[in-house]
């Protein structure tokens, strides 16, 4: 579920208030705005006892905004506010109040500050509101308010950083700016940490509700912030059950995009084909559509024979973007079981249970592309206009530049299939994804390619330089090892059917060696000379 978090909305946080906030007031009308568009809001409330050690006039000899050590701990010293029970430190008249579930007092404790409404500045002590927050089921909480550089920003850290997905709204904020690029600086630090950078609009459709349909033929833009759901499944000439209202009304509270093929009234049978317009608009709407989505919920009604939707389940088995719903007495359930089996597509039996999944993929990160295509090793993957490769189950590649004893560089020779020529390359290996991989475990995994493919075992693996190893074609990364004190153990050539020839080339010839083998056709890798950039250099 997802949450507004309002921060510190106070009079003394507003212009005329003890810790004015430029523009402080100018957020309220939005944010009530915003608060319809929630399931479940939250505020937190300044609440300082009269002598709080963050004023300046409870350390004498201090002026307000000078930086000093309060109990261990860095503090600024501000004018006296918020102070427990006054005008100050009440929330502003202005703000809604009938939505808002709980307020959360932070700032209590006379000798610690809490800028976060999560967590004092110490992270001694929790307010108890990411707790309560999980207690609610809350997976996704969007901050607002008071003041972006200081509450705003580290109530959002302390979310993200409690495994909350976390959304900062820039436009229902506002910052102090002590220095003038101070709230600059926090956007930026809160996108370092993860956090989302969203404007009210990004949430408000109309209406006011926070999800939107589209329903076709309405036109589709080129991409959509939010996650967007196709939903696929019978319509039958109309005919079908209207499950997609049923979906429609329980992700209201989700933040979605709908994408929904059914129009009010269905084109007639007869219609249906490929040179009457409005066939082919709503035809291609859907395919559109599906492209676009970054779900694809598809339910197959137990009375329908649902020929389309069975041509939509074939198209996107592989793009790991399918949830399917399939009753036991829908006539063809036995292929789409077995379909969706071979292809790992998530199967659950009725409506309900596909709501639930999709609710739950919602509530996960929105990845950043779109799976065109996945298969054993590679997923092709379309990131607005750019298609790239991802590789299945790898955390990244290690490339390995070894030197013997004897001064002599390791390379490897083999035929290599997409270039369709035998090429020379450094020892190279793909880094699994084990939990916990570390710079070792990387060195490790070096270590071993270079056994497997060499013969030579490394003593010494050090880590040289790392980067993309072609950055518009795929999203791998790579590390560049340098293998010393090295012992001949085995033969190498690589495992099971790997034609692995391996040189081992004295560094002083190594120039002419490549040239001359370049010559007879054999294709050299240019990043052999990135290894030997490094063997240059200094150790
Ligand atoms: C705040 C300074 C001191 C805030 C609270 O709400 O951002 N700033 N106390
Ligand atoms: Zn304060």
């Amino acid at each position: 579920m997802k949450c507004l978090i309002l921060v510190d909305i106070q009079n003394d946080f507003l212009p005329g208030g003890a810790l004015a906030v430029p523009e402080g007031d100018k957020i309220i009308p939005l944010v009530n705005q915003l608060q319809a568009a929630f399931p479940l809001v939250v505020a937190t409330q300044d609440w300082h006892p009269p002598n709080h050690g963050s004023f300046a006039a409870s350390h004498p000899g201090k002026k307000e905004f000078d930086a000093i050590d309060l109990n261990g701990l860095p503090q600024t010293l501000w004018p006296v506010h918020c102070v427990q029970i006054t005008d100050g430190a009440k929330l502003a008249p202005g703000l809604q109040r009938d939505r808002i579930a709980r307020v959360f007092p932070k700032g209590t404790d006379i000798g610690i500050d809490s800028y976060s409404g999560l967590f004092d500045n110490g992270h001694r002590k929790s307010t108890g509101l990411g707790e309560w927050l999980k207690s609610q089921g809350v997976t996704e909480v969007f901050v607002c308010g008071l003041a972006t550089d200081y509450c705003v920003k580290f109530t959002a850290l302390d979310a993200a950083h409690m495994g909350f997905k976390t959304h900062f709204i820039a436009d229902a904020s506002r910052g102090v700016n002590l220095q003038p690029d101070d709230v600059t600086k926090a956007i930026q630090e809160m996108k370092r940490a993860g956090i989302t950078i969203l404007q009210s609009e990004d949430l408000l459709q109309p209406g006011g509700k926070l999800s939107r349909v589209i329903t076709a033929p309405e036109p589709l833009p080129a991409r959509f912030k939010q996650t967007a759901v196709f939903l696929a499944g019978s319509i039958d000439d109309g005919a079908a059950e209207h499950w997609q209202d049923v979906v429609i009304a329980a992700c209201e509270p989700d933040s979605v995009v709908l994408l929904n093929p059914r129009r009010e009234k269905w084109l007639a049978a007869t219609d249906h084909h490929s040179r009457n317009p409005a066939f082919r608009e709503q035809v291609e709407w859907e395919l559109q559509a599906l492209e676009l989505a970054d779900i694809v919920a598809m339910y197959f009604a137990p009375e329908s024979r649902a020929p389309i939707s069975l041509l939509e389940l074939g198209l996107w088995a592989r793009s790991g973007k399918l949830i399917v719903a399939c009753p036991d007495t829908f006539w063809r359930k036995g292929n789409v079981e077995l379909v969706c089996q071979r292809y790992h597509v998530p199967l659950v039996s009725d409506l309900e249970q596909l709501i639930r999944a999709v609710r739950t993929r919602v509530a996960g990160p929105k990845p950043p592309g779109q799976i065109l295509y996945t298969s054993k090793f590679l997923a092709l993957i379309k990131e607005g206009h750019w298609e790239y490769v991802d590789r299945v189950n790898a955390t990244g590649a290690a490339l390995i530049i070894a030197l013997t004893a004897e001064q002599k560089i390791l390379l490897v020779e083999q035929f290599r299939i997409p270039v369709h020529a035998r090429t020379i390359e450094l020892p190279a290996g793909i880094i699994g994804d084990e939990p916990g991989y570390s710079e070792e475990s990387q060195a490790e995994a070096a270590r071993r390619e270079l056994l497997e493919e060499t013969g030579y075992d490394a003593a010494r693996m050090d880590a040289l330089t790392n980067g993309p190893s072609c950055s518009g074609i795929t999203s791998e990364r790579v590390t560049l090892f340098r293998a010393t004190e090295l012992r001949q153990t085995g033969r190498g050539g690589g495992v099971e059917n790997e034609d692995i020839t391996v040189h081992e080339v004295p560094l002083a010839e190594i120039g002419p060696w490549l040239e001359a083998k370049g010559k007879t056709g054999v294709l050299i890798d240019p990043k052999i000379y990135t290894g030997l950039f490094f063997l240059g250099q200094k150790q």
